[in-house]
């Protein structure tokens, strides 16, 4: 048996007559099962023709159409690593990963290429550019090195059966950012997406033939990918795939074109589904009938109104980049706001002491997971791998307690990290990007829960000389630019210093005191 995941989520419709299923739909077209086999097939010859060979790695810096999945498997057929990265990232964010993992390809949306071109130059891996236009129209003018979607598959054949691979051969990598240093890339194996399916999709989710699938979350997260990829995928189901932002009037538009009959989103995106006058019973669609949460918790609260409001209970599960996908969930008929759950059958958990062993129900400790889909190391980083991936447990650096119930609850980080959005801050980069503004001489970033219980960062400055009433926008606007646009602080607190230890050190925890 092939062990390339291709097989199993591509091929295998199509040999069993199911090539007809729609696999996606994005706002300009749709891809039936049958002719993304045949697209993938003519991408990975594509890919053969332009040199880049089996197990180099192709970045994908690419909004959420059709051409996504054409591209993925494409890259899986042939043995080539496809390396989606986060679209939100500032450019000398996206060069690094695609330095760092050599790219020898990249696949980018149309609107994200006059950002990225002038870094383009400075890698020394890249050989080709492929330019896709989220209508799929012709992208103009192709720059030097560079070609159309549709142009760089267009005279290949289809035909070719996906390369043998080995399920336990790396497929993809995901990166992941951590407090400090650069971000991580997580080699993730073929079975990996084949476990997660199996586990979290079929007997949590529960995602069935006639299933739409809506995830707000995008495909180069994780959490999207088994959303609006491979759980639809792994029963011929069917996704719904949105370009834009999902901003809760683009989320709820969506929702009554296409009418999900489940959907994924983050807690920010619940609170604001649930602020827009707009929302109802079904949030628009009238076959919703599940909804999920990750990324970071989801308050009682916020679930409880949504409930109420939509008729339709969300499942909160925490999942990582590490672990693919979701490993503890609330479970249809197993719920309760203000937990995680239980774990997902297929992994087992453990919450342990600093000393490493099992603490009592109702103590807090470090969650470790062990699961059939943690990635195999991080890229060229042995430190951290061989301490996140110790053995056949994973650290989170998750603080949990499993409650009396038997329910895991969530108690914050072993860092300073925290979550905005479903997505990583790390208070360093913030500090480091408020300090190089001019006007700012020290910083200090904390996590503050807003009225939702949802964290956004908080930073304290100390200012070179008194300031005028636009500075707080103009540091806002600094940080969007600098970091990434879901880092920026929602709140500025001007102070004459910061607290710090004697060897110069700020002390955070002092300051979350006053957050
Ligand atoms: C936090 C949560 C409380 C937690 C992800 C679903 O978020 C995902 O991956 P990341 O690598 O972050 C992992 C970290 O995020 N977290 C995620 N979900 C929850 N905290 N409650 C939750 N429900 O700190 C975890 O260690 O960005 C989520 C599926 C795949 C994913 N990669």
């Amino acid at each position: 048996m092939n062990g390339n995941a291709a097989e199993f989520f591509v091929d295998r419709h199509v040999r069993e007559g199911r090539g007809e299923r729609t696999a996606f739909v994005d706002p300009w077209r749709s891809l039936t099962y049958a002719e993304l086999h045949a697209a993938s097939g003519r991408f990975a010859a594509a890919l053969g023709r332009a040199g880049i060979g089996r197990e180099r790695r192709l970045a994908l810096v690419m909004l959420d159409t059709v051409d996504f999945p054409v591209a993925f498997w494409g890259a899986l057929r042939a043995g080539v690593v496809p390396v989606p990265v986060n679209t939100l990232l500032p450019p000398d964010q996206l060069a690094y990963i695609l330095a760092d993992s050599r790219a020898e390809g990249l696949v980018v949306s149309a609107p994200l290429l006059p950002a990225l071109l002038p870094v383009l130059d400075q890698l020394p891996d890249l050989r080709r550019v492929v330019v896709a236009s989220p209508d799929g129209a012709p992208p103009e003018p192709a720059g030097p090195g560079q070609i159309g979607f549709a142009e760089f598959i267009a005279a290949e054949q289809p035909g070719a059966d996906p390369v043998a691979a080995s399920a336990d051969e790396v497929a993809f990598w995901l990166y992941s950012s951590g407090s400090t240093g650069a971000p991580k890339g997580a080699r993730h194996v073929h079975g990996s997406l084949r476990a997660t399916a199996d586990t979290y999709g079929a007997q949590v989710l529960g995602i069935a033939p006639d299933d739409v699938m809506f995830s707000a979350a995008k495909l180069f997260f994780a959490y999207g990918l088994g959303n609006s990829m491979t759980f639809p995928m792994a029963v011929g189901a069917q996704a719904v795939l949105l370009p834009d932002r999902p901003t809760p009037a683009a989320v709820l538009a969506a929702m009554q074109r296409f009418r999900p009959t489940i959907f994924g989103g983050v807690p920010t995106l619940y609170a604001g589904l649930l602020a827009d006058p707009a929302i109802g019973p079904g949030a628009g669609s009238a076959r919703l009938r599940r909804c999920i949460s990750a990324g970071e918790a989801l308050p009682a609260p916020l679930g409880e109104r949504w409930s109420a409001t939509v008729g339709v209970d969300i499942l909160d599960g925490i999942g990582s980049t590490e672990m693919l996908h979701i490993f503890v969930s609330n479970q249809p008929g197993r719920l309760r706001y203000g937990t995680s759950g239980v774990p997902v059958p297929g992994y087992a958990v453990r919450i342990v002491d600093e000393a490493g062993a099992d603490v009592a129900d109702g103590e807090s400790g470090e969650l470790l997971v062990n699961g059939p889909s943690a990635a195999e190391g991080y890229w060229n980083q042995r430190a951290k791998s061989r301490h996140t991936f110790a053995g056949e447990w994973t650290r989170t650096g998750d603080t949990y307690i499993r409650d009396p119930d038997g329910m895991y609850r969530y108690c914050g980080r072993a860092d300073d990290m925290f979550k905005v959005s479903g997505i990583w801050v790390s208070p360093f980069e913030v500090e480091g990007a408020l300090v190089s503004h001019p006007a700012v001489l020290e910083a200090a970033v904390v996590a503050r829960e807003d009225r939702d219980g949802l964290t956004k960062p908080l930073a304290f400055i100390v200012l070179r000389e008194p300031a005028d009433g636009a500075l707080h926008e103009r540091l806002k606007e600094h940080v969007k630019s600098q970091v990434g646009p879901w880092k920026y602080p929602r709140w500025i607190e001007v102070v004459d210093a910061l607290p710090k230890t004697a060897t110069g050190k700020i002390q955070r925890y002092k300051l979350r005191g006053l957050a």
